[in-house]
């Protein structure tokens, strides 16, 4: 902490992430701040336990000066201390529980202003993403779906400064959809969805919706990966979220809506046609040999 002192806000905030991304939404800021306090505390915990463990090792030995016969003074209890290591923290994991509930209701809400909604199929080993209230000229009622491939990595393209509706489905088994710079992942179950958007289905909880509010100035490349173990080719399910302006999104989606392939709506609104943040891997299981 004492290194820390020196350094400028952002630096502070930078080495209080402890690894983390930064975020690029209002959700994954306040995921964040929770996040960087929560280490603050559990560090605060244990300096506080090193510092007694190595007090008690370097000032509890025997002293040179005591009989071999002599043991040391025998204390077992001590009521006092007992009642303030039991109250103390009960009164810490109290104060983060009150403060995970704040942030968890924000974050997990389905009751907010929504712009835009995308449907997520997962399946083995890829993603499909549907744009809600999109229709492909010419086609009877066909959303624009951007669908990877071994060969293409499926980017998602969304605008900036804008709410966005994830409605996450799967084709076959478990997996988990989740960007990094979210802050937040939530599992793709493949069960079916009661009325009320909750997940059907034994010992199934939850729901597989989440909004997320991207922030202004955030355009650019995130690499998206599965969370869940789903086979054989579990690692190799990267996807890409490519952030761009709203203009930008207008066009896009009207490429899209032309009929044109996600790399070419992707150059025509001058952005790589292909994900830059992660790359197709090579599927074979022997080229390591060859
Ligand atoms: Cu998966």
């Amino acid at each position: 902490m004492l290194a820390l002192a020196g350094c400028s806000r952002a630096e502070l905030e930078d080495n209080l992430r402890f690894g983390w991304p930064t975020g690029i939404t209002d959700e994954a800021e306040k995921m964040r701040i929770l996040w960087s306090w929560s280490c603050v505390a559990a560090l605060a915990v244990g300096v506080l336990v090193w510092g007694l463990t190595f007090w008690a090792s370097a000032f509890h030995r025997k002293k040179k000066d005591t009989p071999n016969d002599e043991l040391p003074r025998q204390t077992a209890y001590n009521l006092p201390l007992e009642l303030t290591y039991t109250a103390f923290p009960f009164v810490a994991i109290a104060i983060l529980f009150y403060y995970t509930m704040v942030v968890q209701n924000d974050v997990i809400t389905l009751d907010k202003k929504v712009d835009h909604e995308v449907e997520v199929t997962a399946f083995k080993w890829n993603w499909q993403f549907a744009y809600e209230g999109t229709e492909v000229a010419g086609s009877n009622d066909q959303m624009v779906e951007t669908i990877g491939t071994t060969e293409e990595i499926p980017v998602l393209v969304l605008p900036s400064g804008s709410a966005v509706q994830f409605t996450l489905k799967s084709a076959d088994v478990v997996h988990s959809f989740w960007v990094p710079e979210f802050l937040y992942k939530l599992d793709v179950i493949p069960h079916g969805v009661n009325e009320d958007g909750t997940l059907k289905g034994p010992g199934a909880q939850g729901t597989n919706q989440f909004i997320v509010n991207i922030k202004d100035g955030t355009e650019g490349a995130y690499v998206g990966r599965c969370a869940e173990l789903c086979g054989v080719y579990h690692a190799q399910m990267n996807f890409e979220l490519r952030v761009v302006s709203p203009d930008q999104y207008e066009d896009y989606l009207t490429a899209r809506e032309s009929g044109q392939s996600n790399a070419d709506a992707l150059a025509s609104i001058g952005e790589e046609p292909l994900a830059t943040s992660t790359s197709p891997f090579d599927p074979s299981r022997t080229s390591n040999n060859s």
